[in-house]
C-alpha cells in the first residue's frame, strides 16, 4: 500500500504526469474524486499550444489528437471600427495550434496509462494530505460507499484543480500568494452547431465581449461577457443567440450557424499564482499551483508543461539519483506562467472596453482602440501576439 507517487485528480496535469512515470515504469497511484465517465466528458479548453503537442507526442500521448485534432492559424477581431483577420500561423515562431477536446484528451490519456498498468481509483475523494513536509507523507480518503482508506508514499503531486485541497496543505508562512480578481465575467456556453467561420473570432462591443471558437466540425463554443453573479439559467435560447449576433455583428459578416445550447456556466476571470509550487515533498502541477484566466486559452497548457517539467524531474530523481531537477521545478515553471498571465491580462484589456460614458471609460476605450488598431497594421506587434498567443 505505498506507491512511490500519489497523484490526487486525474485532470490533463494529473494524467500527463502519471503516463510519464509509467513510462519510466515508476510505480504511482491516481486519485480522482469524480467517475470516469464524468472525466471523460467534462467540456473545457479546446486550443493546444504548439509546446503541449510537442510534449505529448514526444511521450507517446498524441495519437488521438494528430488523428482527430484540426489546425488553426488565423483569429480575427471585430470591432465597431470594423474587422481584422490575423493569421498568427505566419508570424511570430510560425506555431499553430491544435484544437482537441480537453476531454478527448483525457480519454485518451486515461487509457493510455492503464494500458502502461497505471493504478487509478475514481470515485476516491482525497480528504487530506499529511506530513508532506517529510519523507513519509499520507493522505486520506473516501471512496463513494464512505469506505475511508490512508496510503502512504514517497511524493505527492497535487493535480487537483483550481478547487482541489493540495494548495491547502502549503502552510500560509512558506509560499507567497499572488492573486488578482480581472472584474470581467463570461457566459461559456457549448453549442451544437457547427463553426460560424473558419478562425476564432473575438468581437469588442458597447454591450460587452463575444468569442467564437471551434471545438469539433459539430460543437462550438461561445463566449457572451456578462455581469458578475448573473444566472446563466436567465438566458433563453433566443436571448443567447441574438445576443451572439449582435455581438458579432452578423448583419455584416453573415448569420451564425444555431444550433441547441448543450451547456452553460459563468466563469469569473481571476489569476492566482503561488511561488514556490512546492513544498517539502508535494509539487503542485496545474490549475492547483497556478489559475489563469480562459482568455487567452493558457490553463491546460500550462497543466502539460509542468507535468512535463516534473514528471522529467522524478524521472532523473528516481532512476538516476539526480535531485538537481526535481529541486528546479518551481524556478523551471514560474517564469513561464508568469509570462502566460502577463498574456492572458493582456487579452483582458484587448477585448474588454470598459461600460458607460463617463471620461475614465471613454478613455480606456480609446486606449482599447489603439491597441487593436496596432494588432491589425504593426507586423512586430503580430509578432509579439503570435508568439504569446501560440506559445507557453
Ligand atoms: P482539472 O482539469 O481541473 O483536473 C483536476 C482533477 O482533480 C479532481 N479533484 C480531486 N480528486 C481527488 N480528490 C480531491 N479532493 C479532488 N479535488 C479535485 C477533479 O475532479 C479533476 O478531475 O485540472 P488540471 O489537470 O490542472 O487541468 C487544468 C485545465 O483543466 C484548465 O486549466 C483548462 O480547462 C482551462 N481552460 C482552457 N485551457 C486551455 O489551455 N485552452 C482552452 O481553450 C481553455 N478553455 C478552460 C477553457 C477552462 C474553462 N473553464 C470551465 C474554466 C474554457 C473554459 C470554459
Amino acid at each position: 500500500n505505498r506507491p512511490t507517487i500519489l497523484i490526487v485528480g486525474a485532470g490533463p496535469a494529473g494524467l500527463v504526469l502519471g503516463n510519464l512515470l509509467r513510462a519510466a515504469d515508476i510505480d504511482c497511484l491516481i486519485l480522482e474524486r469524480q467517475s470516469r465517465a464524468h472525466v471523460e466528458h467534462r467540456a473545457r479548453a479546446g486550443y493546444l499550444a504548439a509546446n503541449t503537442v510537442r510534449i505529448l507526442t514526444d511521450n507517446g500521448l498524441a495519437a488521438g489528437l494528430l488523428r482527430n485534432g484540426q489546425q488553426h492559424d488565423t483569429c480575427m477581431f471585430r470591432t465597431d471600427h470594423g474587422s481584422f483577420e490575423l493569421r498568427y500561423g505566419s508570424r511570430g515562431r510560425g506555431e499553430v495550434h491544435t484544437v482537441y477536446p480537453q476531454q478527448d484528451l483525457v480519454r485518451d490519456l486515461i487509457a493510455e496509462y492503464l494500458d502502461r498498468s497505471g493504478d487509478i481509483r475514481f470515485e476516491t475523494r482525497v480528504r487530506d494530505l499529511n506530513d508532506v513536509d517529510t519523507k513519509q507523507p499520507w493522505v486520506t480518503c473516501e471512496s463513494a460507499d464512505g469506505e475511508v482508506h490512508q496510503w502512504s508514499c514517497e511524493y505527492v503531486a497535487g493535480c487537483d484543480g483550481q478547487h482541489g485541497i493540495s494548495r491547502g496543505a502549503v502552510p500560509a508562512d512558506a509560499a507567497q500568494r499572488y492573486r488578482r480578481d480581472h472584474g470581467v465575467s463570461w457566459l461559456a456556453l457549448l453549442a451544437q452547431a457547427p463553426q460560424s467561420m473558419a478562425a476564432v473570432a473575438y468581437a469588442v462591443h458597447a454591450n460587452g465581449f463575444a468569442g467564437h471558437m471551434a471545438r469539433s466540425p459539430s460543437i462550438t463554443r461561445y463566449y457572451l461577457q456578462c455581469p458578475r453573479g448573473h444566472d446563466p439559467a436567465s438566458w433563453s435560447h433566443e436571448r443567447i443567440w441574438e445576443e451572439l449576433h449582435l455581438r458579432m455583428r452578423g448583419e455584416l459578416h453573415g448569420r451564425l450557424r444555431e444550433g441547441q445550447i448543450l451547456e452553460r456556466g459563468v466563469v469569473d476571470m481571476s489569476s492566482y499564482v503561488m511561488d514556490p509550487i512546492q513544498y517539502g515533498r508535494l509539487f503542485l502541477v496545474g490549475d492547483a499551483a497556478s489559475l489563469i484566466s480562459p482568455s487567452a486559452a493558457k490553463g491546460a497548457n500550462l497543466a502539460v508543461m509542468e507535468a512535463d517539467v516534473l514528471g522529467k524531474g522524478l524521472v532523473a530523481h528516481l532512476k538516476g539519483d539526480d535531485e538537481q531537477q526535481l529541486r528546479g521545478y518551481s524556478a523551471a515553471c514560474l517564469p513561464r506562467v508568469w509570462r502566460a498571465q502577463e498574456f492572458s491580462h493582456w487579452m483582458i484589456n484587448l477585448l474588454h472596453g470598459p461600460m458607460g460614458d463617463d471620461d475614465e471609460a471613454v478613455f480606456l476605450r480609446g486606449l482599447q482602440h489603439a491597441r487593436l488598431e496596432s494588432l491589425r497594421t504593426s507586423r512586430s506587434y503580430q509578432d509579439f501576439f503570435a508568439e504569446n498567443y501560440v506559445g507557453i
